[in-house]
C-alpha cells in the first residue's frame, strides 16, 4: 500500500491527501485515455534532495500529451515547480513523483470533446521496485505470452494510462508462474521491453538494447547508454531475439522505479553464472552515485530542491 503523504497537487493547488478525489464519471476511468510520468527524487550525500532528470520527464509528459491530443492546461515550468514543491510540503527527502493528466467528468462516449483536462501530482516513498534482494542479487524474468503493442495499436512512445493494461496482463501472468517480472516481445517476435522497464544485454563486453521503434524511450535507458559510453563501453541499439538473450553474459532492466535491476534468470535459463555480472554491477554503482549527486560530470541531470 502507498504510504499517505500530507498533500497532493491537484489542478494548481496543494490540497490534503484525502481530498484528492474524482467522480465515477471520470472519462479516463472508463476509457483509459490519460498520460503520466514517474520521477524519482533522491536524498543526496550532502543532505540535499535532488529530482533526477526532471526536465526530461516533464518534456516526455508533454510529448505524450501532444501525441494523444491532450492539451495540458499548465506550462512545463509550473509542473516542474510543483514537482519540487510537493517534496518540501510533504517533508520527503526521497520520493517517487507521479504527475498524472486525465480526462475528468462531464462527457460520456468515446469522443472526449469537452472533457475537462485534470492534472494531479502525487509523491510517495517507494523503495526498490523489484525488491531489495532483486536489486542486489538479480531477478527472474519470464517471456510473456502477451505481445507488446503494435505501433499502430497504441502509441508506444507515450506513457498513456491505457497502454499499461498490456503490462498488467503480462505481469499477472509472470507473477502467477512464480517469476518476478515479465518480458514482452514486439509484434515481429524480437525482445522489446519489460512490463515497466527497458532491457539491456551484455555479451563479450558489448552492450545491446532494442532500438526505440516500439518501446518507451526510457530516461534511465538514456542514462545507461550515456554512462556506458562515457566509461568507454560499446553500446548498440539493435534488435535481438530471445535466444540471444538466453545466451547473454549479463541482462539487466532499467526504469525510474526499477533503477538498474540485474536479471539472473530468463525462462528457466540462468544468465551467465546466475548472479549480477561485472558490467551490470559497475553501471548500477555509477548510476546510484549519479542520482545521489556524487558525480560532478552529471550534475546537470539533477534539480536540487
Ligand atoms: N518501459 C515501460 C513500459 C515503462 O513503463 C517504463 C517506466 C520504462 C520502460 C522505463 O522508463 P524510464 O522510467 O523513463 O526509465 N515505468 C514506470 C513504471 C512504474 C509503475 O509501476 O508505475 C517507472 O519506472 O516509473
Amino acid at each position: 500500500m502507498v504510504e499517505k503523504a500530507k498533500f497532493i497537487w491537484f489542478g494548481g493547488k496543494f490540497i490534503p491527501w484525502e481530498q484528492a478525489q474524482v467522480h465515477v464519471l471520470t472519462h479516463t476511468l472508463h476509457y483509459g485515455l490519460g498520460v503520466f510520468e514517474g520521477i524519482r527524487a533522491y536524498h543526496c550525500h550532502d543532505g540535499r534532495t535532488a529530482v533526477f532528470r526532471l526536465k526530461e520527464h516533464i518534456q516526455r509528459l508533454f510529448d505524450s500529451g501532444h501525441v494523444m491530443m491532450i492539451d495540458i492546461p499548465f506550462q512545463k515550468d509550473e509542473i516542474e515547480a510543483a514537482c519540487c514543491e510537493i517534496l518540501r510540503l510533504n517533508g520527503q527527502k526521497e520520493a517517487y513523483i507521479r504527475p498524472l493528466v486525465f480526462l475528468g467528468e462531464g462527457v460520456m462516449g468515446i469522443h472526449p470533446k469537452g472533457c475537462p483536462i485534470q492534472v494531479a501530482i502525487i509523491s510517495w516513498v517507494w523503495g526498490a521496485y523489484l525488491g531489495d534482494e532483486g536489486l542486489r542479487r538479480g531477478i527472474r524474468v519470464k517471456t510473456s505470452s502477451f505481445t507488446r503493442h503494435h505501433v499502430n495499436i497504441m502509441m508506444t512512445k507515450t506513457k498513456t494510462v491505457g497502454n499499461y493494461v498490456n503490462s498488467i496482463m503480462a505481469k499477472l501472468e509472470a507473477v502467477h508462474a512464480g517469476y518476478d517480472e515479465a518480458l514482452l516481445l514486439d509484434t515481429a517476435g524480437y525482445v522489446c521491453e519489460a512490463s515497466g522497464e527497458n532491457i539491456f544485454i551484455v555479451k563479450d563486453g558489448i552492450i545491446k538494447t532494442p532500438p526505440l521503434t516500439s518501446i518507451l524511450p526510457g530516461i534511465t535507458r538514456d542514462c545507461v547508454i550515456t554512462l556506458a559510453q562515457d566509461m568507454g563501453l560499446t553500446v548498440k541499439e539493435e534488435r535481438f531475439s530471445r535466444d540471444e538473450l538466453y545466451l547473454a553474459d549479463e541482462v539487466f532492466l532499467t526504469g525510474t522505479a526499477a533503477e538498474i535491476t540485474p536479471v539472473r534468470e530468463v525462462d528457466g535459463r540462468l544468465i551467465g553464472p546466475g548472479r549480477p555480472g561485472p558490467v551490470t554491477q559497475k553501471i548500477q554503482e555509477v548510476y546510484f552515485g549519479v542520482v545521489k549527486g556524487q558525480n560532478d560530470r552529471y550534475q546537470h541531470w539533477l534539480t536540487y530542491i
